[in-house]
């Protein structure tokens, strides 16, 4: 599979074909092998000419997993994902997916049928206008309504997908356009090259600012975010914070784009990252933002965000310069491209004593981790992902889903590679995990797959359980059962005098749910069962399921409250109370 992997459809001569038989052919020629979708009547001239073309259709149970595995495909191998649907409520579920990916800028097209152009605005049998309900979702929208026009709006939306900042697309085909024939010639459907924003310029006088800041600053922070992994500047933020000695702290979404076991990796900033960090920026006379937007989650209250720092921020979107932050210098552009331009400019230093002061403030927190705790007889949840990590060497791709959960994956998953770290940010989508993951499978197969889920989260998507066996793949689920909406639980306890309203979760015996789907699993309680049942996970030849029944009120620590400044963060209390228990 590959992008690369240009068809014949390429080279030959223009060819006359159905509409429906341009779309797979267009996907081919685009170098597609794989797409996600759900079949209905205004999609199946699709589907009645897919057998013609070698792409493999994986049949979803809910559009919205679609538009997930192609989400999860496209995280996983930095190619386009595809997802397709009938009209009216096949394609408004994909909006949960659609928007998920437009909130991390994650390339993505989408292909919908829609009634016979002259049936449409009638009201037609499950007509919805999909293109006007997904216009602020999407990063552009195609209505298609004659067969012609059918591969020029495909290779439109996958050249809008993947440039630039990247985001979902999607292409809203009429039935009539499907079923109409026209000239199929791939290579005159080429989209103009795509004209990189005006913007996009780096002036020499702002690089020559950037590397005088970065040369005068003593107590530097590097902000590393998704931007590296999604432009593969990797080595440039590495190179940058070598030279430069400049400590690095990531966002949920930059996790991997600089490896964990790096002695300048800080860990995560934010409202559950760790508290040197975020003190770190708060005390920094220098941030220098790579690929990342400032996200509420990241900065706390504006107002005290990091008052006494000279900011440098590195971005492909001018939309996101000063949006949230003001910044000094902006530098817009490619990630990987400025570094390149930047990198000449910046001298080397030494390792400096603000290296040192950040390493002391770390202080005694690792020993009041709770996963250095002795085994009292209770699972937690710190336990149950210290372990998966460890056992799995750190060499598994890990999916989250959305809660305490996700957070405990952040801090207790050492994350060394880009795209091994797979989880909804922005949107923060329950249900993502499982179908995120299935994608992820599908583009790295070779792989070692984990989901982590809440009990919450694993509800909104466990109909996908079938689409694994249907396509016999192996994905090892750990879901992290604590009976609760369990970050909702902690906003309760928190801010809400612990008034657990709809919070508590009745849920299915998960092992039982599974081996009805014919995957087999186990649950585990204690700590003593935890490493044989990862070990007894892996080594199952197909998918296996692990339900862990873990402390049910424990909360993320650190927490900053919504609202308040980076440095205000509430701690784990020195004697948590459910140690003691
Ligand atoms: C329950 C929950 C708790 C959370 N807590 C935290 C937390 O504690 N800490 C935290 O960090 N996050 C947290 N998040 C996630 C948070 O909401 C944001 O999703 C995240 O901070 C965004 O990270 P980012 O800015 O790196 O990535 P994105 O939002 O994906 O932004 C990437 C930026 O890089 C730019 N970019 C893309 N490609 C390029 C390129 N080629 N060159 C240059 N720039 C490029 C984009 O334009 C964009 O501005 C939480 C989410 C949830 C659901
Ligand atoms: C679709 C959706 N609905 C509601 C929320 C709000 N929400 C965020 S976390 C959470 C609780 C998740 O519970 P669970 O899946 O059990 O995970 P846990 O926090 O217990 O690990 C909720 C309801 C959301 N993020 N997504
Ligand atoms: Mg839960």
């Amino acid at each position: 599979m590959g992008n690369n992997a240009k068809s014949e459809a390429t080279t030959n001569p223009p060819t006359r074909l159905t509409g429906a038989e341009i779309m797979w052919a267009t996907l081919v020629g685009e170098g597609v092998t794989q797409v996600f979708g759900y079949p209905g009547g205004a999609i199946l001239p699709v589907y009645d000419a897919l057998r013609k073309f070698p792409i493999h259709h994986v049949l979803v149970r809910h559009e919205q997993g679609a538009a997930h595995m192609a989400d999860g495909y496209a995280r996983a191998s930095g190619k386009v994902g595809v997802a397709i649907a009938t009209s009216g409520p096949g394609a408004t579920n994909l909006v949960t997916g659609i928007a998920t990916a437009m909130l991390d800028s994650i390339p993505v097209v989408c292909i919908t049928g829609n009634v016979s152009s002259k049936l449409l605005g009638s009201d037609a049998f499950q007509e919805v206008d999909i293109t006007g309900i997904t216009l602020p979702v999407t990063k552009h929208n195609f209505l298609v309504n004659q067969a012609e026009d059918v591969a020029p709006a495909i290779r439109y939306a996958f050249q809008i997908a993947q440039s630039g900042r990247p985001g979902p697309v999607l292409v809203d085909i009429t039935k009539d356009a499907q079923q109409g024939t026209a000239n199929f010639d791939f290579d005159a459907a080429k989209p103009r090259p795509h004209r990189p924003h005006p913007m996009l310029k780096v002036e020499e006088s702002a690089l020559a600012q950037a590397a005088e800041l970065i040369q005068n600053s003593r107590r530097p922070v590097l902000l590393a975010g998704h931007g590296i992994s999604e432009s593969g500047a990797m080595e440039q933020v590495r190179a940058l914070a070598e030279r430069a000695q400049v400590p690095v702290a990531l966002t949920l979404l930059g996790l991997g784009a600089f490896p964990a076991s790096h002695p300048l990796n800080l860990g995560m900033m934010g409202m559950h990252g760790e508290a040197w960090v975020n003190h770190a920026i708060q005390e920094a006379d220098l941030l220098i933002a790579c690929g990342m937007r400032f996200d509420d989650r990241v900065t706390g209250t504006l107002a005290t965000y990091a008052t006494k720092a000279r900011k440098i921020h590195i971005e492909v979107d001018p939309a996101e310069v000063n949006k949230n932050v003001k910044v000094d210098v902006a530098l817009v552009g490619d990630l990987r491209e400025v570094l390149e331009q930047l990198l000449p400019r910046v001298n080397s230093r030494e390792g400096s004593a603000w290296i040192k002061t950040i390493e002391s403030s770390k202080g005694a927190v690792a020993v009041h981790d709770i996963k250095n705790l002795p085994d009292s007889g209770h699972l937690y949840a710190a336990h149950v992902l210290h372990d998966i990590w460890r056992i799995t060497g750190g060499k598994a791709i890990v999916v989250t889903d959305v809660g305490q959960h996700q957070m405990w994956a952040a801090q207790y998953f050492h994350h060394e590679h880009p795209r091994a770290f797979i989880t909804s940010g922005g949107l923060g989508t329950m249900g993502y995990g499982l179908p995120a993951a299935i994608g992820a499978k599908f583009a790295c197969p070779e792989k070692e797959i984990w989901v982590i889920a809440g009990d919450g989260g694993f509800q909104m998507t466990a109909s996908e359980l079938s689409t694994i066996v249907q396509e016999g793949i192996k994905i090892n689920i750990a879901i992290i059962n604590n009976g609760y909406l369990g970050m909702v639980r902690q906003w309760q306890e928190f801010f809400y005098e612990s008034n657990y309203e709809a919070t508590p979760l009745v849920s299915p015996d998960f092992v039982k749910l599974a081996d009805a789907h014919g995957i087999p699993g186990c649950a585990v309680r204690t700590r003593s069962e935890l490493a044989a049942a990862v070990e007894r996970a892996r080594s199952a030849p197909g998918a296996f399921l692990l339900n862990f029944m873990v402390e049910k009120e424990d909360s993320v620590y650190p927490m900053i409250p919504a609202g308040s400044a980076l440095h205000e963060m509430i701690r784990r209390p020195a004697r948590d109370p459910l140690m003691e228990t």
